[in-house]
């Protein structure tokens, strides 16, 4: 008996050595230097969910492209078929292929996928003259509209379209050129960022307005759009601090722009400035301005009143795409799983994750969400994702400006960015370009260009060892 307590008392001496031995390690790994020597960190449960059960766990080219686990069979269909509206070429009208005809007269691309291949980032165009493989330029001139929208130039309207249909002269071309700047982290390590300029040629309409302003942005990877639209305005709300009464030198705050479906002001998700409220506005106003497409949202040729010569022309139909097929790509587009994130118990991850988070950086881009109902697809709702934005929209500083508002977004305010997805571009899109116009060669110049509220997350960034800022690359390459 006596034995038995002996053997105990010196298993209870052992734990509570080794725990006062982890308690000191634990308060090692709070100082920097240490970081490295970190005891093993562990994942939280269900962290490699992004998109919670609305995840799939394919790590190819098609990472993006796979339907919500648990749509019902005729939605699962639906989504096929609206699989095929969104990569299919539209051609010029009269055609036989009625069903796909009314292309332009003016437009960027002829399908969504020639922008969002395999439902990921564009990129920015390497030869001027090319259809858009993503990239698309707005255009507009101080002012708004009656619903607060941006006032589009008289001419090109709010869009400049380099395409055009046979026998009607494009608007123009634009080429993008880069100046690099180079810089030093304080460690001396070298980087060097590259500055885009527009500059617009060949101009078929004459002169743009003097003060035209101008924003050249990207097409976004399209995963988990419907969980995004499911969380909860008061949700989005509860994270802006617009006046940053909690002094921490960030104050987010929401767009508000024009439902024009439903005639109200609405918070804005989508787009880079967040100026489009719903997945269905975006997806009409996708076809109408990028491809040259009327839906029974957008029922006029995406044409100025001064280039109103053009409406004689034969159309693909009244409208080109009719609600039903409409629905179809907009079905598709808010059913999009999230791709699962990969390593999440790499070691390195783990210390890119702690990273992520002392430095602030999830201030904005929010790791965990709840969403609220959807009311359709029932498997968005109620669901714990990690999509690594708060959908509220920061003053970046001058380095990112485009100096253009839209509508209560500043020249200089952005929407943080989802990023679920990003460590994926490689793999999807064959390229690492990322920000709005896709400046960014790699997601270390990404971070690089923060500015603004995110500047003091910058600047931490900048003052990390080598070693933690690939951590902290690792983590973000595994999202
Ligand atoms: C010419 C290139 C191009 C084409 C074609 C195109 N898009 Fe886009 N798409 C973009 C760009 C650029 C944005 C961001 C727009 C902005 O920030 O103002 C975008 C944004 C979106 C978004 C919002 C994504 C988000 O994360 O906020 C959706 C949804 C979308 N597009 C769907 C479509 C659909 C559906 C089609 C086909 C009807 C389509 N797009 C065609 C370039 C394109
Ligand atoms: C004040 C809010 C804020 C903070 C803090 C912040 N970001 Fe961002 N982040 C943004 C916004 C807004 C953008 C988009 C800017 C643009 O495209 O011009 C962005 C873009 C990015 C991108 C590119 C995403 C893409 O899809 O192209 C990455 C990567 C990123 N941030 C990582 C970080 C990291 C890492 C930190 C911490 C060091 C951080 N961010 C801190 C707001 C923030
Ligand atoms: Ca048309
Ligand atoms: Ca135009
Ligand atoms: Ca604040």
């Amino acid at each position: 008996m006596m034995q038995v307590i002996q053997a105990h008392i010196k298993t209870i001496i052992a734990i509570a050595a080794i725990g006062v031995f982890l308690f000191f390690i634990t308060i090692g790994s709070c100082d920097k230097e240490n970081l490295l020597a970190a005891a093993s960190l562990t994942s939280e449960a269900d962290e490699a969910l992004s998109g919670g059960s609305a995840t799939v766990f394919d790590q190819t080219v098609n990472a993006f492209a796979l339907p919500v686990p648990g749509l019902s069979p005729e939605d699962e269909l639906l989504f096929f078929v609206g699989n095929s509206f969104f990569n299919q070429n539209w051609v010029q009208a009269p055609s036989s292929t009625t069903a796909r005809d009314g292309l332009g007269p003016y437009f960027n691309a002829k399908s969504c996928s020639g922008c969002h291949f395999k439902d990921g980032r564009g990129e920015p165009p390497a030869t001027i003259g090319q259809l858009s493989e993503g990239l698309i330029v707005r255009l507009s001139i101080p002012g708004n509209g009656a619903h607060g929208e941006p006032d589009p130039d008289p001419m090109y309207g709010g869009q400049f379209q380099d395409h055009a249909i046979d026998g009607v002269a494009y608007e123009g071309q634009y080429e993008i050129v880069y100046v690099e700047v180079p810089g030093y982290y304080p460690d001396g390590t070298s980087y060097s960022l590259r500055k885009p300029q527009i500059n617009f040629l060949d101009l078929q309409y004459g002169a743009m307005s003097s003060d035209i302003m101008y924003s050249a942005r990207v097409a976004p990877q399209m995963c988990g759009l419907g969980l995004l639209e499911a969380i909860s305005e008061k949700d989005i709300l509860a994270h802006a601090d617009p006046d940053d009464r909690n002094g921490d030198g960030i104050s987010g705050r929401a767009n508000y722009v024009w439902n024009a479906i439903e005639n109200k002001e609405q918070i804005g998700r989508f787009g880079w400035k967040a100026n489009q409220p719903t997945i269905l506005q975006q997806v009409s106003g996708a076809f109408n301005g990028d491809i040259g497409i009327t839906s029974p949202y957008f029922k006029d040729q995406h044409i100025t009143d001064a280039q109103s010569a053009q409406r004689k022309l034969v159309n693909g139909g009244d409208p080109e795409i009719d609600n039903d097929d409409l629905e179809k790509v907009h079905l598709y587009s808010a059913t999009l799983a999230v791709p699962a994130r990969r390593n999440v118990d790499d070691q390195d991850v783990l210390s890119g994750k702690q990273l992520f988070i002392k430095l602030g950086c999830n201030a904005c881009h929010l790791d965990k969400v709840v969403t609220g109902n959807h009311p359709k697809f029932s498997v968005l709702s109620n669901q714990t994702i990690h999509p690594y934005t708060d959908l509220l929209l920061h003053d970046m500083g001058d380095g990112l400006a485009d100096g253009r508002p839209d509508f209560q977004a500043s020249g200089s305010e952005w929407r943080t960015p989802p990023l679920w997805g990003i460590g994926l571009f490689k793999t999807v899109n064959k390229h690492t370009y990322y920000l709005h116009d896709g400046r960014a060669r790699s997601i270390e110049e990404a971070i690089l260009w923060h500015g603004g509220e995110a500047s003091t997350a910058k600047a931490s960034f900048m003052q990390l060892s080598k070693a933690e800022r690939d951590q902290l690359l690792l983590f973000l390459e595994s999202l």
